[in-house]
């Protein structure tokens, strides 16, 4: 009998913690976006990895705020609450070097969504500090509270230890055969993930509320004599924010539009055409019409 083992993996946190460059890190490929401010991540999203031995479903998830004003905020928790309903293994990502209150909101906001299901804590940016014994103290307390399986300090972004935690997400997978084509790497279209690599570098590139205001809708994306084009609108809430993104001659949309080629280019191993316009949606995020046409679904 094959020990084949297959199963969805939640990565689930509050803002900001690592939880998407983890996704990334442990797929080995960039799949979903990540950038400095919190709350980058809004839709939940499969990663596939298939190896000789096991199939990990990776459930990227927005961070968790709970009580976030707004149907965009509302939108986001029930997306991240519903990857940790599904899922048959958690992994809680919190950031080195404090376990903090909104870490603490998370555990309890989550607490009914368990079903006695084991979560493993995943300490991340261990790479922050210069002594890494400086760890030991938490992971006691931490441990000594009996809530977590396993826990694993870890560097997303140097990818120390990382390994150590896919394997021990293995050993907690149910033996079963593949849900997924060993080749499909993951549940959303291409055409999703162009808009997500734009929104990408609005996040990178501006700050204050700007990422906050901005969403993409791809309205084009279609084989054009061995070229892929693909047009979209950037949508934000008010004309001074429009100004703000397009920016002087119109610098800040071309080096967003530049950014962003390069990336959907390499996800898709092929030259595009990008075109990207700016429009004013005024309150499309608290909008739920809006939001359900913007490609924000009701449970995802
Ligand atoms: N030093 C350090 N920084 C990291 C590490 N992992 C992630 N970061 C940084 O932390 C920031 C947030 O990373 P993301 O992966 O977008 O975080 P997230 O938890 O997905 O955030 P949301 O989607 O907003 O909830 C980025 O600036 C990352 O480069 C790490 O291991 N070490
Ligand atoms: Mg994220």
């Amino acid at each position: 009998m094959s020990d084949f083992r297959s199963g969805s993996i939640a990565i689930f946190g509050r803002p900001n913690v690592g939880k998407s460059t983890l996704i990334n890190r442990l797929l080995g490929h960039k799949l979903v976006i990540t950038s400095p401010k919190p709350q980058t991540t809004r839709h939940r999203i499969l990663g596939i990895k298939t190896t000789e031995d096991a199939q990990f479903l990776y459930l990227d998830t927005p961070g968790l705020v709970w009580g976030g004003k707004g149907a965009l905020a509302q939108h986001m928790d029930r997306a991240a609450a519903q990857g940790v309903e599904e899922a048959d293994c958690l992994v809680f990502v919190a950031a080195c070097p404090r376990f903090q209150e909104d870490d603490e909101r998370v555990l309890r906001f989550i607490g009914d969504h368990l079903h006695g299901r084991p979560v493993i804590l995943a300490l991340n940016k261990v790479d922050r500090l210069a002594q890494k014994d400086a760890l030991l103290p938490l992971i006691a307390t931490l441990a000594a509270r009996g809530v977590f399986a396993e826990i694993v300090p870890l560097s997303a972004r140097d990818g120390t230890n990382v390994e150590a935690l896919e394997g021990v997400i293995a050993s907690r997978l149910p033996v079963r055969e593949a849900l997924y084509p060993s080749d499909q790497l993951s549940d959303r279209s291409d055409r999703f993930l162009a808009a997500e690599f734009v929104r990408e570098q609005v996040c990178r590139r501006f700050s204050q509320e700007i990422p906050y205001v901005t969403t993409v809708d791809i309205e084009t994306f279609k084989v054009d004599k061995k070229v892929i084009r693909i047009e979209g609108v950037i949508y934000v809430e008010k004309e001074g924010q429009k100004a703000i993104l397009v920016g002087q001659g119109g610098a800040g949309l071309k080096a967003v539009g530049t950014a962003a080629r390069r990336e959907i280019e390499r996800h898709l191993g092929q030259k595009i055409y990008l075109g990207l316009w700016v429009k004013v949606r005024s309150g499309w995020s608290d909008d739920l019409r809006a939001l359900r046409s913007l490609g924000y679904a009701g449970d995802n």
